[in-house]
């Protein structure tokens, strides 16, 4: 019979500035060279529709928007993102490489905004059904060195215009999702030079390319 082949899915997570965009480039080149053809794609976005979303979600600053507003924008934006890319891809054998995914949503909108996590376990039920990630890299950082970090960058978005309360209970909720996940998480400490982040990143990528390998 025909195996069936079944890509996997891994994603970055981390406070803003935290390196996870950096960082993308060695996963990807990690997985090429092991000859693992890969899909990349970021949220919010990931489709034109979904990319529409997050520069509402990202940059709209008339008015504020109540955080079950943002929440429910997000999680529109990912089940797109999931109908036209994800879930096809992974069907077809491919690997998804996604920067951030809904370990962000229980960062920002949960730890951040302060909304429930039953809500938010609502629709990522509704949403994504099982899927989940395979293999989440979650780079940590403390929040000024990862303020230094974003505003060398870029200027700053809804999310980086945050106070250290948010931006504290973003990197705290995630820190919990690591630790209830120690399987899927792995925790790279990002304030490290980035040589011994991309040692670190280039290890655990290529320890689960061998675990899959070796299933
Ligand atoms: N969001 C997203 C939600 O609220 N809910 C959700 O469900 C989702 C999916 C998305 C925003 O949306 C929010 C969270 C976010 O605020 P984004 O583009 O993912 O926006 O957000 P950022 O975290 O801001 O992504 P960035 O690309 O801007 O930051 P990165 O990727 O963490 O950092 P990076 O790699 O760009 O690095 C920043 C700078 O630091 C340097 C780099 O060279 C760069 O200049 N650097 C280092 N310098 C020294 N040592 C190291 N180890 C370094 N690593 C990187």
């Amino acid at each position: 019979m025909t195996q069936v082949p079944r890509g996997r899915f891994i994603t970055v997570e981390g406070q803003d500035g935290a390196g996870k965009t950096t960082n993308l480039s060695v996963i990807r080149d990690a997985l090429e060279r092991s000859g693992i053809p890969i899909v990349q794609s970021r949220e919010p976005g990931g489709t034109p529709w979904g990319e529409a979303l997050r520069e509402l979600i990202l940059n709209y600053r008339d008015t504020d928007i109540v955080p079950t507003a943002e929440l429910l924008t997000i999680f529109a934006a990912r089940a797109q993102h999931i109908h036209q890319v994800i879930a096809p891809a992974l069907s077809a054998g491919k690997w998804v490489l996604c920067d951030r995914f809904t370990d962000a949503t229980y960062a920002y909108q949960g730890g951040g905004r302060g909304i429930s996590l039953d809500a938010i376990a609502l629709l990522e039920h509704m949403v994504q059904g099982q899927l989940q990630p395979d293999l989440t890299l979650l780079f940590d950082v403390d929040i000024d060195t990862g303020n230094a970090r974003a505003q060398q960058r870029s200027t700053a978005d809804r999310f980086e215009s945050e106070q250290a309360s948010f931006k504290q209970a973003v990197r705290t909720r995630y820190l919990t999702i690591a630790k209830q996940n120690p399987q899927r998480v792995k925790v790279i400490d990002a304030s490290q030079p980035l040589e011994q982040v991309v040692r670190e990143v280039r290890s655990q990528v290529n320890d689960f390319i061998r675990k899959v390998v070796g299933e």
